[in-house]
């Protein structure tokens, strides 16, 4: 028998992606059901090309379900996810809610995917988009070379704030496009763009230091997760990251600069190599030729991608990259997606 899926947040964002991923991958899926909130109950959306009706959130909905996917902000999952599990599902969740859980796994498959099968409390958890659009590099260079530190900035999607993000960015991009006096008088852009939406300052002709919510000494929550869930995932509880989460003015498709701290010495072409062939990373670097990955031509695509692959001048143990990483795709619901099959293998395996 193919085990029933639940897809939970399924008219969000991430899950339109979801439903795309779930069509054009290799179906393992006996029933998917899909699921959201009562204002979206009814409504039909097609999967693997056929029309499916959105029910409501409801503990029955969760009846004779094996994997119960949850793309739903923190307060849903937390209080879902675990009814999910007592209906004896497989909760896959791509919320914060249980990511620290020391109960939960966080589950990259290339990465840790061995984990996914110690879940005492039948939740999974997926990793934060930022975290995931580097980490899949980062697990081959780990294994190559021993990590012991990474410094990050990103350049982080409007997509990340979910549809509101989108929204927001386009709106203001549509409020600036085509007035050539703005740009050179501070805050004729923030007087130009209208609604911020989710972001605390202008983002179309702009950047801004700032993704999710303040937590202690001026650290963002964002800046917490990619350092405490890379720990995690890696299994290095003593990683030092330091991390600074920027918002720029991009759809869909975080960006980041990375230094990567190893215990030996590395080379450039040597770690080009184990990343090229590492699974789910590319390797798109040729300076000479001002070849490297960007978020334009990246987003749609599954993998992780890297270019600017340099050996720091001053620390021969250091490197220093620059990836890009569609986060509605690996960075949530390909990832999700991902675990819900490694899950789905122990059921087919009997
Ligand atoms: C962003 N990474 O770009 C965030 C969104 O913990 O799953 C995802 C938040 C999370 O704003």
């Amino acid at each position: 028998r193919l085990p029933t899926l639940a897809v939970v947040g399924a008219t969000g964002a991430v899950g339109s992606v979801m439903l795309d991923i779930l069509s054009t991958r290799e179906n393992v899926w006996g029933e998917i059901r899909l699921v959201a909130s009562p204002r979206s109950a009814g409504k039909r959306l097609t999967v693997r090309g056929e029309q499916v009706e959105v029910q409501a959130l409801a503990p029955e909905v969760f009846d004779d379900v094996d994997v119960a996917m949850f793309d739903v902000p923190d307060e849903v999952s937390k209080e879902w996810a675990p009814v999910a599990a007592e209906r004896g599902a497989v909760a896959v969740d791509n919320s914060g809610a249980f990511r620290m859980d020391p109960e939960v796994p966080l589950v990259v498959p290339e990465v840790n995917a061995e984990q996914a099968a110690n879940r005492p409390r039948g939740i999974i958890s997926n990793p934060n988009c930022t975290t995931l659009s580097m980490i899949v590099a980062l697990g081959a260079l780990h294994r190559a070379y021993g990590l012991n530190g990474l410094v990050v900035a990103s350049y982080q999607a409007a997509s990340g704030a979910g549809q509101e993000g989108i929204d927001t960015l386009r709106n203001q991009i549509d409020k600036v496009a085509g007035d050539r006096t703005l740009g050179d008088r501070a805050g004729d852009v923030r007087a130009a763009v209208g609604e911020l939406g989710p972001f605390p300052a202008p983002l179309a002709m702009n950047v801004v230091p700032w993704a999710g919510s303040l937590k202690e000494d001026g650290w963002s929550s964002e800046e917490l997760k990619v350092r405490n869930e890379s720990r995690k995932i890696l299994g290095l509880a003593d990683l030092k990251v330091s991390a600074t989460c920027v918002r720029v003015p991009v759809i869909t498709t975080h960006a980041l600069s990375v230094h990567a701290s190893f215990d030996r010495d590395v080379d450039a072409d040597a770690a080009r190599e184990a990343l090229a062939a590492a699974p789910g990373v590319v390797v798109q670097d040729d300076p000479a030729t001002a070849d490297f990955p960007t978020p334009a031509d990246v987003v749609g695509t599954d993998p992780t991608w890297v270019g600017r692959i340099r050996r720091s001048i001053d620390d021969p143990t250091s490197l220093d990259l620059f990836l890009c990483g569609d986060n509605l795709r690996k960075g949530a619901a390909l990832n999700t997606a991902q675990i819900a099959e490694v899950v789905a293998a122990e059921f087919t395996r009997g």
